[in-house]
């Protein structure tokens, strides 16, 4: 048979997948970074499930120089042998039928990840081509899929078989190598970010202890990385805590399964004053929480409040602690598997499976429970509690402030909102909230804006670090006070959006490290005592050019050295004026290049980046990624295309 041939044939039986390339959004949710990266996790989670089953222990990603993605994992190989209906081999069924994991499904294939689930044919639709190997049984075999343009029909196909699956001859590895090229005439941008891929494959690495993950990056050229935690959750809980002091050196590590459900906690408590749990349904983040996270939470509470009484830490007069009380200063993750995960809310942050909470409830009652009265973890029993009986004094002062400070608000809200320049019009589904890195800054943008719907804030040097502060603390900062008088929300418990006196709340700074610092402090800000804000999508940076191009009677703008590259033009003299702040900008400019609703660039902030902000910075980046102040500024994250909102 020709190849030409076997292609037309294998024709009629994609138009699935043609499908999938017609409306690549409902399957992989958009076309931008986002979209092109789901296709390299979807490849990975294959692996993974495979490492998961116990099968393989080494997956090796890389970036090649042609521009396409490639996976191998040490497995039982990708199933060659015919499908008992379907009749061509199972490999061919894996990438040319949606869902086919489902159709092969075995034990192995229950806790797939939902989101990224949607199968690798998903990503054969989406490639230009992609070849696949599979080392099974002593042999190796290949199958190439392309997507090709049919001339008779005038229409593109893609994902079509371009060769049988083809024996190329005995071997005595085993495993799967994917490689794929996305397809440019989908996606806006094919290019893989490598800071992305890492991030998450040392995540991964860190959900599935002893499978050894390595990128490699042949396009940049930069040594491969290899992640490896035989410690798994624990090793992440440590390292999240690193530059924290410990209550617990070795933190509590709970596992169980029932129903159907298996579910793994690491728990250490630091000096630090928030809680932070990070959670997982099949390896996929939920910084959203849901019913896991809840079940988890009132576990915890129940558990420590029984130990408290046990031990006499709580007398029979006493009340039972606070939930939040014995949270003050732990981090935990928890992770879960579930076999109909429900993704919820706007970005699919939050697990929703209600019968996922009482299943989780008893396995952290009964683990944590044995834990605290094995005689070998009094010591740290009996602080934890200490803590907790410490943290629910102090939340009692506190709220006793907090009521002070509301009254004080509701009593004389102007002279706190006194640098607030305010618009003049009162629709708070119009008005706009700038909050703006320094004095002269502000001066600039209250001159520049429209005042009919725009409101400057001017923020004097750099905010409280909030992260390691008590509310009470908090509220007593100027700053912060001025911001939450300003939006009419309240915070924390209090917190409404029914006040909120802005649609949009942007935040100004400087392309330089203190404005990267600045912004990541409010954003920390923002989402422990605001979250709502952030995931309702009331959040925004605003993204101030960083060159002036001039040239003949032309001035154009540049937003990052890439834009820069192009405006740049070839065959005449030009400036290049770099500003270094906001404040370098006259008021028409600011109002041009970051305020003007027609033309200024917009990112709006979402739960997930606020989330990542503070655990980005700890661990997901590397081992040591100090000064901070850098790895902010340098790892602009925040610049991600995909977030671009430019309303209209
Ligand atoms: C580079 C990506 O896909 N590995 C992989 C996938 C499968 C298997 C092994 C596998 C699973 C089973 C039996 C089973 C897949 N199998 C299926 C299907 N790596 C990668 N490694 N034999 C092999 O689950 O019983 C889908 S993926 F559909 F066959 F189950």
């Amino acid at each position: 048979m020709t190849q030409q041939s076997y292609t037309s044939k294998s024709i009629q039986v994609l138009e699935g997948l043609d499908a999938v390339r017609m409306r690549p959004g409902m399957y992989i949710g958009t076309t931008g970074q986002r979209g092109l990266h789901h296709l390299l996790w979807e490849i990975v989670d294959n692996a993974i499930d495979e490492a998961a089953s116990g099968f393989c222990d080494e997956i090796i990603i890389t970036l090649h120089k042609d521009g396409s993605a490639s996976v191998w994992d040490n497995g039982r190989g990708l199933p060659v042998d015919p499908h008992p209906t379907l009749g061509i081999p199972g490999l061919q069924v894996i990438f040319t039928h949606l869902h086919a994991g489902g159709k092969f499904g075995h034990q192995n294939y229950e806790y797939s990840g939902g989101l990224h689930g949607v199968g690798a044919s998903v990503v054969n639709a989406l490639s230009k081509w992609m070849v696949v190997d599979s080392y099974r049984d002593w042999e190796h075999w290949q199958m190439r899929f392309e997507t090709v343009y049919n001339k008779k029909e005038d229409k593109i196909h893609s994902g079509v078989p371009a060769t049988p699956l083809t024996k190329v001859g005995n071997t005595r590895k085993r495993g799967s190598y994917v490689r794929f090229l996305p397809d440019e005439d989908v996606f806006d941008d094919i290019s893989f970010n490598p800071e992305i891929v890492s991030r998450r494959l040392r995540e991964l690495a860190y959900l599935n202890k002893g499978t050894k993950i390595i990128f490699v990056d042949e396009k940049s050229g930069e040594p491969s990385e290899e992640f490896l935690y035989d410690g798994g959750i624990v090793d992440y809980v440590k390292v999240l805590n690193e530059d924290k002091s410990a209550l617990n050196d070795i933190p509590i590590y709970l596992a169980g399964s029932k129903d159907g459900v298996v579910c793994e906690v690491a728990i250490q408590y630091t000096d630090a004053y928030a809680e932070s749990v990070y959670s997982y349904v099949n390896s996929i983040p939920t910084p959203q929480g849901g019913s896991h996270e809840t079940g988890f939470r009132s576990a915890v509470t129940k558990s420590l409040n029984e130990y408290a009484r046990r031990s006499g830490h709580l007398k029979e007069k006493d009340n039972n602690l606070a939930g939040e009380d014995y949270r003050e200063g732990m981090t935990a993750v928890l992770t879960v598997k579930v076999k109909n995960p429900q993704f919820e809310g706007q970005t699919k942050g939050r697990l929703g499976n209600t019968e996922v909470r009482p299943v989780i409830e008893n396995i952290v009652l009964e683990t944590l429970g044995a834990y605290l009265e094995n005689l070998n973890n009094t010591d740290t029993a009996n602080n934890i509690v200490l803590k907790a009986i410490k943290a629910s004094k102090v939340r009692e002062a506190a709220r006793k402030a907090r009521d002070v400070e509301r009254a004080k608000n509701d009593l004389e809200a102007a002279p706190l909102v006194g640098k607030l320049s305010s618009a003049t019009g009162r629709n708070p589904k119009e008005n706009e909230l700038f909050i703006v890195e320094g004095d002269s800054a502000g001066g600039s943008a209250k001159q520049g804006r429209d005042r009919r719907f725009q409101a400057i804030l001017p923020l004097r040097g750099k905010p409280l670090n909030v992260e390691k502060k008590r509310i009470d603390q908090v509220l007593g900062n100027e700053e912060f006070r001025s911001i939450i008088t300003a939006l009419g929300t309240n915070i924390d418990e209090s917190f409404s959006l029914d006040g909120l006196k802005y649609d949009k709340v942007i935040i100004l700074s400087d392309a330089d490290q203190d404005g990267a610092h600045i912004r990541a402090i409010l954003l920390t800000f923002f989402y422990r005592y605001m979250r709502e804000l952030i995931a309702n999508g009331h959040v925004y940076i605003g993204m101030p050019p960083l060159y002036l191009v001039k040239y003949g009677d032309k001035a154009i703008y540049a937003y990052n050295d890439k834009e820069l590259e192009q405006i740049i033009p070839k065959d005449r003299k030009y400036t290049i004026q770099r500003y270094k702040g906001l404040g370098e900008m006259n008021p028409e400019q600011l109002w041009d290049t970051t305020m003007n609703p027609a033309t200024r660039k917009l990112m709006r902030v979402e739960l997930t980046d606020a989330a990542q902000e503070d655990r980005i910075i700890s661990v997901l980046m590397g081992d040591k990624v100090e000064p901070r102040r850098d790895y902010i500024s340098k790892h602009a994250d925040f610049y991600r295309p995909d977030n671009f909102v430019i309303p209209s």
